[in-house]
């Protein structure tokens, strides 16, 4: 906990609604948040916060915390049973299940949500024992398309460094709401003060950040491609691309021109709806730029042709050079890789759905349970995260949840998906126990936080590594003998530990995978101040060390048990690499480090489009509804509580002004949206910032919150609305924000 100081009341922590994490300080009061500022010596946010991390309190207290486990019973009630059943059912359970149908029929989903990546370190211990293959998670709605172009282009994830670039460019992505740029709201305000520099905003809505931009492509909804595809076609028309560049650092690059080269502009300017003109405008600025960075994310990752779109995105900053310099696109370290980047696409068992990092597509998981094959799974254990309201498709992956033998849920709270549970076990919340995240995304100055807990656990509750623990433990996953080995050598220091770790791992290889558990128990209880959960965090600084040793030392770390020291004492975060822009070239990992341009089955998809439909709507269902807007009060469905939000109490339909005359719909007014999988009704808002025939409803809202006689559900859960098969034909991606619906008056 915090040194006694001066201000001992204030404690440090970090803010865990956004991947941005910004660092905080809280004052408490008993166990409640009584008030909460930015930490201006936090190593990446500096002081910043945005609105919601002041509402943190409704988390924290949330009136829907679990304090015991739960078993559901064959009458379909839970009875609240203690840890040592829980355990040691679930453990026999899970057993069973491996030794009837083999552990690769055991799925495991989550791991971590926006603020705690902790536990889902410590799970893939128990998937190992268990010989669980197949997972998958929120990224596999979203950003496993880009990984797998950033596998072929870069080798994996680049950032933008939008503090110095002078043309910024966001698709499809509204960082005034969601972040995703740290101290997002200050940087676009410097941009967009600074008439040296340029905000291009492509999206369909007028966003806060559109207010912001020089230039709106306010493309029509889904329609990206085109956009995109003409503006690389003006750059290699008028001979705006970095030659330099090309020659020396890529390869490819002609086989891309020529078939950039044969697109007809006009009629692509005219499918996205962009004036021809715009689109040279824009096209020019940013071949004339020093330097060029862009973010893509939702508006197109969650809409047709996402995997394509994403190429087309890289390929706007790769033709004109705008890699490994500042104001440009980065590789960059990593504590933990989130994700694995290959090329080679592996299959899911029963549907033969693409693996993308290692992810089966969340729109395929129902399809993959759904079936009596007998390769499907058997058993799903789900943490830090709330499928059945995040995933496409409600009544589809409820069924799953059903057709499954065993669910194991482990929340802090009894949510929709944790209804659907056979066994629910209660973690502490993320301010009650050492907790970190793995989104460590930057460059040159690349940042790791590890949060000490401001309160002690729940009672009733533990901490995820516990709880893997206890599972492994009840499964005899390693010998006492070997255990007591490293317990030993921890006791004489942490060089006769590493020593014997490696010795262990050496000579028996099934070790290997149980790495974490095996820290935590022996390692774990040599840290200081209760902090075990930290450390698996010893074996990430070891990699780190072997990975980038040269950006180590420059962070001040000589080596990696002093990155570990910082990190477990530092409670404003650690700088943990330092990199110079030509390092960036050490991140690819082509043996010939070039960037090899040209992927044959995006350019074929690019071919495609002079006959790809532009517009799935139809007479039945007109309208485009984007099923999922990140607004001011959104924040998935981390706060169960609807009075945290001060403004849209009801998570409006947003419509355009027109389209709602044309229906006889104002505020205030209830309508109902229509999809082909699903009804639903909301508090319609009249909004111009939306165009004509496209509607929009925020992400997170429409749960079941309990209320003295059964449950309440306050705006839309806009997965009832979302279809399995409305998804991206490569990475199995969802299209949440391309559902076309019919809206009319309730
Ligand atoms: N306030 C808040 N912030 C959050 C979150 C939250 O729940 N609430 N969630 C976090 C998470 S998990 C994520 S992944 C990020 C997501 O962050 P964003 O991707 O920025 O969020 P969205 O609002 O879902 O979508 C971004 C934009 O896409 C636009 N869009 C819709 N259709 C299209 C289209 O066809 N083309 C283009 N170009 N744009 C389109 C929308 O108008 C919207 O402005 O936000 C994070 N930050
Ligand atoms: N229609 C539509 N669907 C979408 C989206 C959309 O835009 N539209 N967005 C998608 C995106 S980008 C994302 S990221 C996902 C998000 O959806 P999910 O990945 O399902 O995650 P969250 O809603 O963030 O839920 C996090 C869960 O973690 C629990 N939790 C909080 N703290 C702890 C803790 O300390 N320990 C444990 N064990 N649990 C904890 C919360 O109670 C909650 O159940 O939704 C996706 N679904
Ligand atoms: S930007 Fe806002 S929501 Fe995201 S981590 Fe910072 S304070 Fe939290
Ligand atoms: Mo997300």
């Amino acid at each position: 906990m915090t040194t006694p100081t001066a201000t001992e009341a204030w404690h440090k922590t970090a803010c865990i609604l956004c991947e941005n994490n910004c660092g905080l300080l809280i004052q408490l009061e008993d166990r409640r948040f009584a008030k909460i500022r930015g930490d201006k010596d936090h190593v990446a946010s500096a002081g910043y916060t945005c609105n919601k991390a002041l509402r943190l309190d409704h988390y924290q207290n949330g009136a829907t915390r679990l304090t015991t486990p739960l078993r559901r019973e064959p009458d379909g009630t839970f009875t609240e049973i203690d840890w040592h059943t829980a355990i040691s059912e679930v453990a026999a359970r899970l057993t069973d299940i491996q030794r009837t149908h083999g552990g690769d029929k055991i799925f495991y989903y989550g791991g971590g949500g926006q603020g705690n990546h902790l536990g889902g370190a410590y799970s893939t211990a128990l998937r190992r024992a268990l010989g669980s293959r197949y997972r998958s998670s929120a990224l596999a709605q979203e950003k496993t398309g880009e990984g797998w172009v950033d596998a072929h282009l870069t080798g994996g994830h680049t950032t933008g460094d939008f503090e110095h670039a002078e043309v910024s460019i966001f698709l499809g992505k509204n960082p005034w709401q969601s972040h995703g740029v740290p101290r997002a709201r200050t940087v676009l305000q410097q941009i967009a003060k600074d008439p040296a520099r340029t905000m291009i905003v492509i999206d369909p809505v007028r966003t806060e950040t559109a207010d912001l931009a020089d230039i709106h492509l306010q493309v029509r909804p889904g329609t990206d491609a085109w956009c995109l595809a003409a503006l690389l076609a003006i750059l290699v028309r008028d001979d705006l691309l970095d030659h330099t560049f090309l020659t020396e650092h890529t390869t490819g690059s002609d086989t891309v021109a020529t078939d950039l080269a044969h697109i007809d502009i006009p009629a692509y300017a005219d499918i996205c709806g962009v004036p021809e003109n715009l689109l040279r405008t824009t096209a020019r600025s940013i071949a004339t730029a020093r330097s060029v960075a862009t973010y893509e994310d939702l508006g197109v990752q969650q809409s047709p042709n996402s995997t394509l779109i994403s190429y087309l995105n890289k390929l706007l900053w790769l033709l004109t050079g705008n890699f490994a310099k500042p104001g440009a696109m980065q590789p960059h370290s990593w504590m933990a890789p989130l994700a694995g980047y290959r090329r080679e696409i592996k299959r899911s068992p029963v549907t033969g759905a693409p693996l993308l990092g290692g992810m089966l597509p969340c729109n395929a998981i129902a399809e993959e349970i759904n079936t009596d094959h007998p390769d499907r799974f058997r058993a799903m254990i789900i943490e830090s995260a709330n499928p059945a309201h995040s995933l496409a498709d409600s009544t589809a992956f409820r069924d799953a949840l059903h057709a499954l033998d065993l669910v194991v849920v482990i929340d802090i709270a009894l949510t929709e998906t944790a209804r659907h549970a056979d066994y629910v076990l209660p973690a502490a919340s993320q301010f009650e126990k050492w907790e970190a995240t793995f989104f460590n995304l930057e460059f040159p100055h690349n940042t790791f936080h590890l949060r000490a807990p401001l309160l002690d656990p729940l009672p009733g509750t533990l901490p995820e590594p516990e709880i893997y623990a206890r599972l492994l433990r009840e499964l005899r996953a390693v010998s006492r003998g070997k255990l007591a080995l490293l317990r030993a050598a921890a006791k004489l220091g942490r060089r006769p530990y590493a020593w014997t770790f490696a010795a262990m791992l050496a000579t028996d290889k099934t070790l290997g995978g149980l790495a974490p558990y095996l820290l935590y128990e022996t390692l774990g209880p040599t840290l200081p101040h209760g902090a075990r959960s930290a450390a698996v965090l010893w074996a990430l600084a070891h990699r780190v060390a072997k990975v980038y040793p040269a950006a180590m030392r420059r962070a001040g770390h000589h080596n990696a048990d002093a990155l570990f020291d910082a990190i477990l004492t530092s409670r404003s975060g650690v700088t943990f690499t330092l990199d110079d822009y030509d390092d960036a070239w050490n991140y690819l990992p082509h043996p010939d480090k070039r960037i090899p341009l040209a992927i044959p089955q995006l350019l074929h998809a690019l071919r495609e489009l002079t006959t790809t439909p532009a517009t799935h709507t139809t007479a039945e269902f007109p309208f485009v509804l984007a099923a999922g807007e990140r607004r001011a009060f959104t924040a998935n469905t981390i706060f169960r509580d609807d009075t945290w939000r001060r403004r849209d109490p009801h998570g409006a339909l947003r419509l355009n002004p027109d389209d709602a005359a044309r229906l006889g719909l104002t505020t205030g007014d209830r309508a109902r949206i229509t999809t082909r999988r699903g009804s639903a009704i909301a508090t319609v808002e009249t909004n111009d910032r939306m165009q004509p025939g496209h509607a929009s409803l925020p992400n997170g809202l429409g749960l079941d919150l309990p209320t003295a006689n059964g449950t309440h559900r306050t705006g839309v859960a806009a997965n009832e609305l979302t279809d399995l098969t409305w998804r991206d034909a490569i990475a199995g991606t969802p299209w949440h924000k391309h559902v076309p619906a019919r809206i009319e008056p309730a």
